[in-house]
């Protein structure tokens, strides 16, 4: 954990004075509705459209990179939801983006995509614009994540929670037995070695926790490395009910296109 640094953290509001800031804010949008909406209405996975400008496995994705307007393209697009990269260290994301979109008058909901390691993140994003925030299983304890989840919760905000592709059974199963989470991301990149494998996904949907799943009604996410139709097609026959795609998308010249092709 104490890898992670926290750029937007260094100036640190205090707390009570996020907490009032939300006191007239309106209220969050529902992420995980609009995603079972899109996948009733579609019959496709539904899409949540990542606005990333760089990663570390591929560098800058984009010149000319303009948050609003490809937020813009996404939804007009087609996309249930947007993701959007707010870690500068990495991604060269920032809060100003996820604030920009949402002021924008973007109607999708907005995943604020931060590597969250205390709560006060959560309060932070949300006075920024967020619906949702992720919360990855590698980097947070059971307990971060049960309590994590009760913030959201009480602030309307949807938590995706992210298992990564190694170890992943094991992380599966912490998540399925902690209360309240309604939405689970696979996450198909080894974000040590950005080694990229979607088959399985198959595997950690079978079976008994395939059942579980079932029975708490949570919606899976299938995340990275999808690019073709053939891709997405796989992961939705293995029980995805949602899929997160960033690179493939953004790099097109017209991001709304890229969405449809
Ligand atoms: C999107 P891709 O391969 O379509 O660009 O991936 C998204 O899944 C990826 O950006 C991501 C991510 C993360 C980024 C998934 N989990 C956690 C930062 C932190």
């Amino acid at each position: 954990n104490k890898d992670v640094e926290v750029s937007h953290m260094k100036e640190k509001k205090p707390l009570f004075s996020l907490k009032k800031a939300l006191d007239n804010a309106p209220p969050a949008r529902d992420f995980v509705g609009a995603l079972r909406a899109s996948n009733l209405r579609t019959g496709l996975p539904g899409l949540i459209a990542e606005v990333k400008k760089a990663s570390p496995s591929r560098g800058v994705l984009r010149e000319n990179f303009d948050p609003v307007e490809i937020a813009q393209a996404y939804e007009k697009g087609g996309a249930a939801c947007l993701s959007v990269l707010t870690d500068q260290k990495y991604f060269q994301g920032s809060f100003e983006n996820l604030e920009a979109i949402r002021n924008a008058g973007v109607k999708c909901p907005l995943l604020c995509k931060e590597f969250i390691i205390d709560a006060w993140q959560i309060y932070y994003a949300r006075t920024k614009g967020a619906d949702a925030i992720l919360l990855i299983a590698a980097i947070l304890p059971d307990l971060d994540i049960k309590y994590m989840t009760k913030i959201c919760k009480m602030l309307g905000l949807a938590a995706l929670v992210e298992v990564r592709l190694v170890h992943n059974e094991q992380e599966m199963d912490r998540i399925l037995g902690i209360d309240g989470v309604e939405l689970i991301g696979i996450n198909n990149r080894d974000l040590e070695t950005f080694k990229v494998d979607i088959s399985n996904t198959k595997k950690l949907l079978e079976g008994k926790r395939g059942q579980m799943i079932c029975e708490k009604d949570i919606v899976i996410v299938g995340e990275s490395g999808l690019f073709t139709p053939a891709d997405i097609a796989y992961v939705q026959e293995s029980g995805v009910k949602a899929v997160l795609v960033g690179e493939s998308i953004v790099k097109k010249s017209d991001p709304a296109k890229g969405i449809t092709e």
